[in-house]
């Protein structure tokens, strides 16, 4: 499969017609899965984020078991800027993890060409949902597992995909997401997904 920083095909696609405006790209997935942290490390604007300190109101609210260091959470969406070449620029959508926000979701995911579900494996049921709306709404996918330095077992990718009951068309990747290189690794395997599905579809049409 070509890389998708390599030339555009010569034949136009409703792919490449939306990238001149730009894509829309949404990072969902569970509370503190590190969707802020990704759209931080690969965007080459400075992202404008929606945090606020967590503070004793959420306590009972907030399900913080298995992240307890976190001090900040997103209450709207994170914003990001990232171009792949010099005709295609993804606006990075990142989505609120908490389920108090997820009423947000169906809004952000409108006109997005595509999603990363980012997973912590200490809390994998938390991106069922996520899944569970992309699926509904037909946006393609990746599945991006980020990996935190955990004493917890290290799934491999085909258990974690029977965990996640995912389809095998659907990209899974390893990453990090503090990591400007591994968030970007993950960018392309989604704009590839992308590519393979305009391409199919146009032979199917
Ligand atoms: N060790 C480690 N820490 C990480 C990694 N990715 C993110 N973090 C940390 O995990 C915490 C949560 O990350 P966030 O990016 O805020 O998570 P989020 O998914 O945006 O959280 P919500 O928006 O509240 O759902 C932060 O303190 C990050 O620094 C990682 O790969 N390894
Ligand atoms: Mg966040």
């Amino acid at each position: 499969m070509g890389s998708a920083t390599s030339e555009l095909p010569a034949q136009r696609t409703p792919l490449a017609d939306a990238a001149e405006t730009g894509l829309k790209i949404v990072v969902v997935g569970g509370f503190g899965a590190g969707k802020t942290t990704l759209v931080r490390s690969v965007s080459e604007i400075r992202p404008l984020n929606t945090e606020e300190v967590m503070t004793q109101a959420g306590q009972g609210v907030d399900e913080t078991a298995g992240v307890e260091r976190k001090t900040t959470t997103t209450v709207a969406f994170d914003f990001g800027r990232i171009s792949l070449n010099q005709r295609m620029v993804l606006y990075l959508f990142g989505a609120p993890g908490q389920e108090r926000f997820w009423f947000l979701w169906d809004r952000l995911f409108s006109g997005t060409l595509g999603a990363i579900v980012l997973v912590d494996t200490r809390r994998m049921e938390d991106s069922w949902y996520a899944i569970d709306r992309l699926e509904h709404l037909k946006t393609p996918f990746v599945v991006a597992i980020n990996r935190f330095d955990s004493d917890e077992p290290q799934f491999s990718l085909d258990e974690i995909r029977q965990a996640l009951a995912l389809k095998d068309h659907v990209p899974m990747v390893d990453c990090d997401a503090r990591v400007r290189s591994s968030g970007k690794e993950v960018l392309i395997t989604l704009v590839d997904h992308l590519y393979a599905l305009a391409l199919s579809q146009e032979g199917t049409s």
